[in-house]
């Protein structure tokens, strides 16, 4: 049973809602997301994560691209940018760059992340920029109604696949960890208290981290990654997981038949910030760190 379907008393709750403090980060538009969609699950999980980490509404972007995932920033009270589709990356990286004090967490769904938007990836992630990049992967494109994603699975019957889909699916795991992302984790929409840790994990992380949320598209998927089908087939990742080994990562992002939930890999290197002080130090002939916007602060 998902920690979703556990009985929630409505006394309980409206105390636990004005108490938390979460509800500072929500804004005053209601999500329009079909009821029983997993970003419910992220919309409460990012609202617990800053909340916890005393993250300013003032102080935070969440930047998206196109799709139902991608309305995400609407709903939060933070600074947003509902951008291009595909495009959220590189305006993610625009504004860490522009501003290093903010807390930049880039959104998407599957498709604005793989298909449109995948040339991008590898960029952020090599370089790695101080952002965190979730990616909501439900295997469909919700808003244009239930089209084949780059991570459906093979068979799936959809308006754009009336006769199955025969490509194989993207690893999105296996693809950031050998893109040379610095953090890289999963959760699943249907275990929303693990999702809210690990959101505060991929956030609090300096450098490029990489959430992939397994999410359920309840109006376009019936079949393939449903709450039944996820909660019987998501596993822990390994007590003895060793985080700093990317080639143990990559053997359990590689069993894609029981998805792993955890952290996978974790590295602390210098980001892209950092080669951009040491750049201005060279250049200048200050010390790193004393950019002309550091000295004014
Ligand atoms: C340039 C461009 N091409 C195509 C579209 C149509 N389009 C809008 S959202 C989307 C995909 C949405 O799927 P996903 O990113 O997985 O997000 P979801 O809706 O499932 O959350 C597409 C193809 C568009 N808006 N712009
Ligand atoms: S169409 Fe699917 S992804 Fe979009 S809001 Fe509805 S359930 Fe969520």
């Amino acid at each position: 049973m998902t920690e979703l379907l556990k009985p929630v008393y409505l006394e309980d709750k409206l105390k636990q809602v004005r108490g938390d403090g979460h509800l500072q980060y929500r804004s005053r538009s209601l999500p329009t997301w079909c009821p029983g969609c997993g970003y419910f699950s992220v919309a409460e999980g990012v609202a617990a994560a800053l909340n916890r980490l005393e993250v300013a509404l003032k102080d935070a972007v969440i930047v998206s691209g196109i799709g139902c995932a991608s309305r995400f920033p609407f709903f939060m009270d933070t600074y947003g940018l509902h951008t291009l589709h595909g495009r959220t990356l590189p305006v993610a990286t625009g504004v860490k760059v522009a501003n290093e004090k903010l807390t930049v967490i880039a959104v998407g769904g599957d498709g604005d992340a793989f298909a449109i938007g995948g040339g991008h990836i590898p960029h952020a992630a090599r370089r790695n920029v101080d952002i965190t990049y979730m990616v909501f992967d439900n295997g469909v494109y919700g808003l244009t109604k239930g089209q084949t994603s780059p991570t459906s699975v093979q068979g799936f019957v959809t308006p754009s696949t009336p006769y199955e889909s025969h490509d194989q699916p993207l690893n999105p795991l296996m693809m950031l960890l050998s893109y040379g992302a610095g953090w890289v984790g999963q959760a699943y929409a249907g275990r929303p208290h693990h999702l809210a840790d690990m959101i505060v994990e991929a956030i609090a992380h300096r450098g490029f981290s990489y959430l992939h949320i397994l999410s359920p598209c309840v109006t376009f998927d019936k079949t393939e990654m449903t709450y039944s089908n996820l909660d019987v087939r998501v596993r822990d990742l390994p007590p003895d997981h060793d985080p700093a080994d990317r080639m143990a990562a990559m053997e359990q992002a590689a069993r894609t038949a029981a998805p792993a939930l955890g952290l996978f890999f974790s590295e602390t290197r210098p980001t892209l910030g950092d080669g951009f002080a040491d750049v201005a130090a060279r250049a200048t002939g200050r010390p790193a760190g004393k950019t002309k916007a550091a000295r004014k602060k």
